[in-house]
């Protein structure tokens, strides 16, 4: 509630972080964190590394249900899904060829928001063409819970919505426009949450439509 009460209360342009905002503990909500020269470069960068790293349609472990979203990733590894479920793997599914590696513009984002000592190691890029959708859900996947997940919006505004620690709880929701970085650390790394559905043609930046969203993720525990 006080996340929606806080965003109508955005204005204007702002300075890179001055904004972040948390009533749920370990979220931290930049609007505005890429300008859209920055914005311009990083989808450059991404949809570039997608020439290697082509968008593929992950399906539901078991049913084999697709996924209305269609993923790729940057860096060591790489969030995939299918029949035999959910898991990192250093290769693209289909090219078997390693992800590309993570632009250094969301390398120095991670330095300056994650509060964690070490980079991250994989980046999903989801993209949401007309009608996609992201499910309530958890990412548990990883074995380090104590880095964050950070996410860039690119594109189509979405309607995200934030839970609890436990399916069925109540929900919030916030509108996640191009540019706006969302940090998911501490307590709030576990919530459910998931993309109601997304603004179609609430922006030009991603070529043919849509949203793109990037999530940093550590994954390993850091060996030290
Ligand atoms: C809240 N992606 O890839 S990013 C996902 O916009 C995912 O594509 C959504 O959920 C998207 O797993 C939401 C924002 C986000 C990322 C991680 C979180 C929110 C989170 C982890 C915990 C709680
Ligand atoms: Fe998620």
């Amino acid at each position: 509630m006080v996340v929606r009460a806080y965003q109508a209360r955005v204005t204007g342009a702002m300075s890179k972080f001055s904004q972040s905002f948390t009533t749920l503990p370990g979220l931290k909500y930049l609007p505005g964190c890429f300008a859209s020269q920055a914005q311009k470069e990083l989808i450059a960068a991404v949809l570039g590394a997608t020439q290697e790293a082509p968008f593929h349609t992950p399906v539901m472990p078991r049913s084999g249900r697709p996924f209305s979203v269609r993923m790729t990733n940057l860096g060591p590894l790489g969030w995939v899904s299918d029949r035999a479920g959910y898991r990192y793997q250093t290769a693209h599914p289909e090219t078997g060829l390693p992800w590309p590696a993570i632009p250094e513009m969301l390398l120095s984002l991670w330095r300056d928001v994650a509060d964690y000592p070490h980079p991250p190691q994989a980046c999903l890029v989801n993209l949401y063409r007309e009608g996609a959708k992201m499910g309530l859900h958890r990412d548990g996947d990883e074995e380090d819970f104590s880095a964050p997940v950070v996410s860039v919006s690119l594109g189509d505004t979405a309607i995200f919505r934030i839970g609890g620690l436990e399916r069925g709880g109540k929900t919030d929701t916030l509108k996640l426009a191009s540019g706006d970085v969302v940090v998911m650390g501490g307590p709030s790394r576990l919530r459910y949450h998931g993309i109601d559905r997304v603004l179609g043609g609430s922006s030009t930046l991603v070529p043919g439509g849509g949203r793109i969203n990037l999530t940093l993720r550590r994954v390993n525990k850091p060996r030290l």
